[in-house]
């Protein structure tokens, strides 16, 4: 079965937002947003732009009629400035015209005059400064201080990690129609429907039921559209209601880039302590997060670095300290392993340096501390099923890392300017929001008389493959062919109070609420044949391939019957599922419980070629193994691997964001923000599923599969520092990612560095 949407994508027949027919009349807003950093607003100006061709009005924070505020954990952040900005993008007023173009011609005749005031962009100065959002937090297990004594071996280090941008291919966008009675109808890109209904509901001082949130699917979100899609369709919102007239909003991707946040750059200290042997003794990291202007998901983003610090490893000493700093920046947010890859990258770091110390082979140390059945993690939960070592011996075997071993060093004894490197990079990520009240969800499914289905969940649809997944999930929990099935878009009339479509958990969620709900229309429909029929135990009842069967004997009704005859006899074809995870919880006062359902495991094995004169270097292969349990749709989910993967190596190696100390985003285009293209990909990709392995907590058996896979990226950073140290094995290599030809160069020529920089 193929993704869903595969067809009409490539045609160009799928609708987006703006696909759809505009209504008569329809006005189109653009937003005037802050030129400055952090600064008091003195003056607003907008009676230039209010006499523009085709402006309707220009609206600031004082036309708002409900609360000025869409602060989602906490309530710290305006839906348009008031007195202060404190980030370059901040929304300040929004320009209503009848058409896109002259909505933005007006927008640049609004004048702002501000005073500045000193601005931040570091998370280290910002922490010392003590600007933190929410309490600073420290998971712990055994006794760091006292385990320093039993090893052989302890370094210190520090990492800077990078930032990304999202890049969704759809940019951030809304369409608002006023209904009668004060409803409006929203048509947004968001994760998070409901997070758009609430925030929308409470700028404009309305009940939640007067907003109705549509979405039928996103051109990408990977988390950016988790809380930051909330602004822009508050902003249409406000429209809509200010006019009375259907408003489009639809930001330009410069604009987008600009305004929006991204993957939090993360600065960390880590000590690492190992006996003789390469067993991890004792690990101590701070991570200091940039959270930016605004508490956005940071929080919890943050928390999720603590969760993932220890990465696949069994280590019985940690303490592991995280703070949100808060800066200048616009506010960073969720983007796909939501804070897990940085908590990851920097216990890779510290292996990787105790490995160059000890003069092992890295991989040597990783595999000695693999996790296994019976070990705790930090934050407390006990682990049984563990496939840490499972997933990294079948890719050490089935991808030959001996050879791979083997090859690189005669590579590199042969060639002087060309060096390859190779790294392994196990995998372990929890599956389940870590706020453990948003592990629930609904699924809404109607069956029709001519047998055809229609099912509503309050998981979106962001090109991960939901739609294609729940049909399948459906057509087996009512046993009939998944041409019956019907996705309809997300809803919040239909779906009420839904989480948002994130942590990797939307099919499993939604799959289940989806399994809830048919199996009470099968079970009505059971018991009402076994009736008909004259059949005492309703229980030997099935429906296998569209027939009726009672155990292996058929009864002669088929699906089409049955929904028909019951139809006829009253009985009812439709039903609500709802499911919550069974099992999780946490404590944050002890900073312990058993957050996740189950946890994803896989190893990829990476090699690279490196160019050791220009910094430039060739990805050769990605070989991984990774841990699916029972598959929902394997081509879904190869695609999630490959693409996850992608933006994992984009994240480590070519993804620089860049500001200026005045906060200004200068890699703000395509131009100067480079993504990984299919030549950057490795020629040699593989990837295989490891094979008959189950997952009670999943949908029949599957595994989530959404971020996981991005991790794997982090594996690249390392076999590329390896091919450096076979250039130079002296010199003393920075833990700082992306590691961009630039970074490669200039840790390669250290001696030259002064004559690079300028030349560069
Ligand atoms: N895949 C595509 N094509 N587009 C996306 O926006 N988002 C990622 C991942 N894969 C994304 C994607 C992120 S951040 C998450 S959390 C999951 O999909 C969300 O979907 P799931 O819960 O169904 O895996
Ligand atoms: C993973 C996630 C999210 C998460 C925790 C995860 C996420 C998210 C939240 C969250 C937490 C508290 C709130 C809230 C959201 O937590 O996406 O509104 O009050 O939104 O482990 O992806
Ligand atoms: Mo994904 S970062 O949880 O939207």
């Amino acid at each position: 079965m193929k993704h869903i949407d595969a067809a009409g994508h490539t045609r160009g027949e799928s609708q987006y937002v703006d696909d759809m027919p505009q209504p008569v009349g329809m006005l189109h807003a653009a937003v005037f947003t802050s030129p400055v950093a952090h600064g008091r607003i003195i003056s607003l100006n907008l009676e230039e732009a209010v006499r523009c061709d085709g402006v309707i009005t220009v609206l600031s924070a004082k036309d708002i009629p409900g609360e000025n505020q869409i602060g989602a954990l906490i309530p710290d952040e305006l839906l348009l400035a008031e007195h202060e900005v404190h980030f370059v993008g901040e929304p300040v007023a929004l320009v209503l015209a009848k058409s896109y173009e002259q909505a933005h011609r007006a927008v640049a005749k609004i004048q702002v005059e501000i005073d500045e005031l000193p601005v931040v962009t570091d998370p280290r100065q910002a922490f010392e400064s003590g600007a933190i959002i929410g309490p600073a937090r420290t998971f712990a297990l055994g006794d760091v201080d006292t385990a320093w004594q039993e090893c052989a071996v302890v370094v210190d280090g520090q990492c800077e990690i990078g930032g990304q941008e999202h890049l969704y291919l759809e940019t951030q966008r809304c369409r608002a129609i006023p209904l009668e009675d004060g409803v409006l109808r929203l048509y947004s890109s968001t994760q998070s429907p409901y997070a758009v209904q609430k925030a929308a509901a409470r700028v404009l001082g309305v009940a939640h039921h007067k907003i109705e949130v549509d979405v039928k699917r996103l051109g990408g979100g990977f988390g950016g559209k988790e809380d930051q899609a909330t602004a822009w369709s508050c902003l249409t919102a406000l429209a809509a209601h200010c006019t009375g007239k259907a408003v489009e909003l639809v930001l330009p991707r410069h604009q987008d880039m600009i305004c929006t946040g991204k993957r939090h750059p993360y600065s960390a200290d880590f000590r690492i302590g190992l006996n003789q042997a390469g067993k991890i003794l004792a690990y101590d990291v701070k991570h200091y997060q940039n959270a930016g202007a605004a508490a956005d998901l940071s929080p919890a983003v943050l928390e999720r670095t603590l969760f993932h610090s220890t990465n696949a490893y069994f280590i019985p000493n940690v303490r592991i300290f995280g703070a949100s700093c808060r800066t200048n920046l616009p506010p960073n947010t969720a983007f796909r392993g939501f804070g897990g890859p940085q908590g990851m990258f920097v216990i890779e770091s510290a292996i990787a340096k105790a490995a160059e110390k000890m003069n092992k082979p890295r991989e040597q140390i990783q595999r000695l501390n693999l996790l296994r059945d019976g070990d705790t993690f930090p934050y407390g939960q006990h682990l049984d099923d563990v496939r840490a070592e499972r997933t990294w011996d079948e890719a050490a075997q089935s991808f030959d890392l001996n050879k791979i071993k083997q090859a690189t060093k005669t590579y590199n004894d042969d060639h002087f300017e060309s060096k390859k490197g190779y790294a392994v990079m196990p995998i372990c990520f929890g599956i389940s929001f870590t706020a453990t009240f948003l592990n629930q969800a609904g699924a809404l499914v109607h069956v029709y008389t001519d047998g055809s289905v229609s099912v509503s969940t309050g998981g979106i649809e962001m090109g991960q493959g939901l739609v294609t997944n729940i049909a399948r999930i459906a057509a087996r929990a009512f046993g009939i062919s998944e041409k019956r099935i019907k996705v309809e878009s997300t809803n919040t009339t239909r779906v009420a109070n839904m989480s948002p479509s994130a942590a990797s958990a939307t099919t499993d969620l939604n799959g289940h609420a989806t399994i809830l709900a048919a199996g009470q229309i099968t079970d009505r429909l059971k018991s009402f044949a076994a009736n008909e029929l004259g059949l005492t135990d309703k229980s030997r009842l099935t429906i296998v391939h569209e027939k009726l069967l009672d155990g292996n004997r058929e009864t002669g009704w088929d699906w089409q019957k049955l929904v028909q005859t019951a139809y006829l006899n009253r009985i009812d074809l439709s039903a609500h599922g709802f499911y919550a995870t069974p099992g999780v919880w946490f404590d944050k006062q002890k900073e312990k419980g058993n957050p996740f359902a189950y946890h994803v495991y896989g190893a990829a094995v990476f090699e690279v070629t490196l160019d050791c004169l220009r910094g430039t270097y060739e990805i050769d292969s990605a070989k991984i193994v990774h841990d699916l349990g029972r598959p929902i749709n394997k081509l879904v989910d190869i695609g999630q691997v490959e693409g996850g993967l992608a933006q994992g190596l984009g994240w480590m190696t070519l993804e620089e964001l860049s500001f200026d100390e005045q906060g200004r985003f200068l890699s703000n285009s395509l131009a100067s923000y480079k993504v990984p293209d299919a030549y950057f990909m490795p020629d040699d990709l593989q990837v295989k599923f490891l094979q008959n392995v189950d997952n009670p907590a999943g949908p029949y058996g599957a595994k989530a599969v959404g971020e996981p896979p991005l991790m794997y990226g982090i594996g690249v950073f390392f076999a590329i520092r390896a091919a450096m140290r076979a250039f130079r094995p002296d010199s003393d290599l920075t833990f700082d990612a992306p590691m961009t030809p630039e970074r490669v160069l200039l840790g390669l020529h250290e001696q030259e560095r002064e004559v690079l920089v300028t030349k560069i």
